[in-house]
């Protein structure tokens, strides 16, 4: 179905990212539909520059897509991105259940993390005198199909958890990009991204629970309430509400240990 719509693949053995792969076509022209594919990367990383350790086996792909709409709309394509995951999850592996989406860009099972999302936006030229500058978008999709790195501050788990029956990259890979295209036409350049901010919700990890995000200077806590309309996280904090643009999530207060903080 991504074929039909005009979308092409890339596919690589090895590149140290393949979101970096993606800005260098950028750069030279590419505007997408275009996935990049590597089978593995030497260089992958997340948000803020955190590397993404990307053994071979894994699902390591990012989509390049322009002419989606406004630029002040291109973070919601990471909950489009979430929602098509999920749905490809969901649809490779029978399983209802155990996969959940955490704010703002985590993939996980049972709690543990599988997979990462890593949205990023390249301002390019279209040599159009009248709009010379537009926003391409690099949707860069992680999954730990067959190896998740041990040793992490928190528990990451690989997709062969399920059993046997657990899809290899290349079959997750296949639903992935059907189930982004299905995801996009439900977005509708962002008209139709109540939709999708109810799907999200819908498997969101931890909402109503009391949480902990960690800012760049502070760590706040509260009650997750809900995305907001262009997907910023609320908190509920005994001081009102507190809307979230960026950070790291995790489940409940810190604990107050006798003595002080733990
Ligand atoms: C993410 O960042 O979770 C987004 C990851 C996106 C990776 C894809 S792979 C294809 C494309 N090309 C790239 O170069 N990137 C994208 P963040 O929320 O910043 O989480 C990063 C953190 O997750 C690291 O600091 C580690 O603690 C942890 N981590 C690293 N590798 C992991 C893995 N394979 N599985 C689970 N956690 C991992």
């Amino acid at each position: 179905m991504a074929r039909a719509r005009g979308v092409r693949l890339l596919a690589l053995e090895s590149v140290d990212s393949t979101n970096d792969e993606a800005r260098r076509l950028i750069e030279t022209g590419e505007r997408g539909p275009l996935w990049v594919v590597a089978a593995r990367q030497t260089g992958g990383h997340g948000r803020l520059g955190r590397q993404w350790i990307s053994p071979p086996g894994n699902l390591h792909a990012s989509l390049v897509l322009s002419d989606f709409g406004a630029t002040a709309i291109a973070p919601q394509l990471g909950f489009v991105a979430g929602v098509a995951a999920l749905r490809a999850l969901r649809a490779t592996t029978e399983d209802v259940g155990r996969f959940a989406l955490k704010w703002p860009n985590d993939l996980l099972i049972e709690g543990a993390k599988l997979g990462g999302i890593l949205l990023e936006n390249v301002s390019a030229q279209t040599g159009d005198a009248r709009a010379p500058v537009a926003s391409v978008a690099i949707i860069g999709i992680g999954v730990n199909c067959a190896e998740a790195p041990k040793g992490l501050p928190f528990e990451a788990r690989a997709l062969t958890s399920v059993g046997p029956n657990a899809p290899d990259a290349a079959r997750l890979f296949s639903h992935l990009s059907d189930a982004l295209v299905e995801a996009l036409d439900l977005w509708r350049g962002g008209e139709g991204f109540a939709q999708i901010r109810d799907e999200w919700l819908k498997h969101a990890a931890y909402l109503g629970a009391p949480i902990r995000v960690e800012l760049p200077r502070e760590t706040i806590e509260g009650r997750f309430a809900t995305i907001d309309a262009t997907g910023r996280l609320i908190l509920a904090t005994p001081s009102g509400e507190r809307m979230v643009e960026a950070g790291d999530v995790s489940l409940g207060p810190r604990r107050i240990a006798a003595g002080g903080v733990a």
